[in-house]
């Protein structure tokens, strides 16, 4: 799942491709690159990030759907809002990716697929002392209620993701990573995005010795944590750099 944020303000691409024409090339760059999904987001989800209007979201997001659509590469919408999620879905998206976990009646509704992502609070708040006894018994747990949230609603295709990085420290994103057997063991196939995430920068500065690691300098510790997640079992990846993870899991694909 190659990442095309139409927002200003996301963290690890610092609104690069806010621009229609921006963002409908990067999509098709990222098609190019082997990208399955591509997954469009019209607000940042980043700690601390403001709430968009729905009306600002899709004007965002829905030239980019059109114009990434007839590309034929499977399109999912990053929204919390059911208004969003509808527009987006008759603009041409098949894949509800909701950070809320919430949004399982609309995509019962529309008969589309529906990631349930884990988190802890919203973005304003999530990152202040997150708190945990077991990370991935609880994580777990609360992914179990909401795959069956989404069973009773009717949706026919359920994918749980454990939120690396909402509402949980380096430490619980660790643990998660060493321990996401578990999350797929739950029984639905499993998405995981850790690409170029804060936690990675946090790890790599202190092993540098620097006090910071910017998002840009993140790569081939996102490589190395998503062929993780990849070997674990994730089958959904959402990252920036799609050639280099599809050489990566082309080569877990062969060798184990
Ligand atoms: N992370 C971000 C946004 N959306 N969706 C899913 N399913 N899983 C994630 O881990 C996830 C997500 C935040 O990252 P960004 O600011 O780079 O988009």
């Amino acid at each position: 799942m190659g990442i095309v944020n139409v927002t200003p303000d996301s963290f690890s691409d610092g609104g690069r491709f806010f621009t229609t024409a921006a963002a409908i090339a990067h999509g098709s760059r990222l098609v190019d690159e082997g990208a399955d999904v591509l997954d469009i987001g019209g607000e940042s989800t980043r700690p601390g990030a403001d709430e968009v209007e729905a009306e600002a979201e899709m004007a965002r997001v829905l030239p980019v759907i059109e114009g990434l659509a007839p590309l034929g590469v499977r399109i999912s919408i990053d929204t919390t809002k059911p208004s969003v999620a509808r527009a987006a879905v008759a603009a041409g998206a098949s894949l509800i990716n909701d950070v809320s976990a919430s949004l399982e009646e609309v995509a019962a509704d529309l008969g589309v697929g529906w990631i349930a992502m884990h988190r802890r609070g919203d973005p304003k708040t999530m990152q202040r002392n997150p708190h945990y006894d077991d990370v991935v018994a609880e994580v777990c747990g609360e992914l179990a209620a909401a795959a069956t949230r989404g069973q009773r609603a009717g949706v026919g295709e359920i994918w749980l993701d454990p939120g690396i990085g909402f509402g949980k420290n380096t430490r619980h994103n660790l643990d998660l990573l060493a321990h996401l057997d578990a999350v797929v063991a739950l029984g639905f196939p499993v998405c995981v995005g850790v690409s170029r995430k804060r936690f990675l920068g946090e790890l790599l500065a202190a092993s540098d010795g620097v006090d910071r690691v910017d998002a840009d300098d993140r790569r081939e510790g996102s490589l190395a944590a998503t062929t993780t997640a990849i070997v674990a079992g994730a089958t959904m990846v959402r990252v920036h750099d799609v050639r280099m993870t599809v050489h990566a899991a082309r080569v877990v694909a062969a060798a184990v």
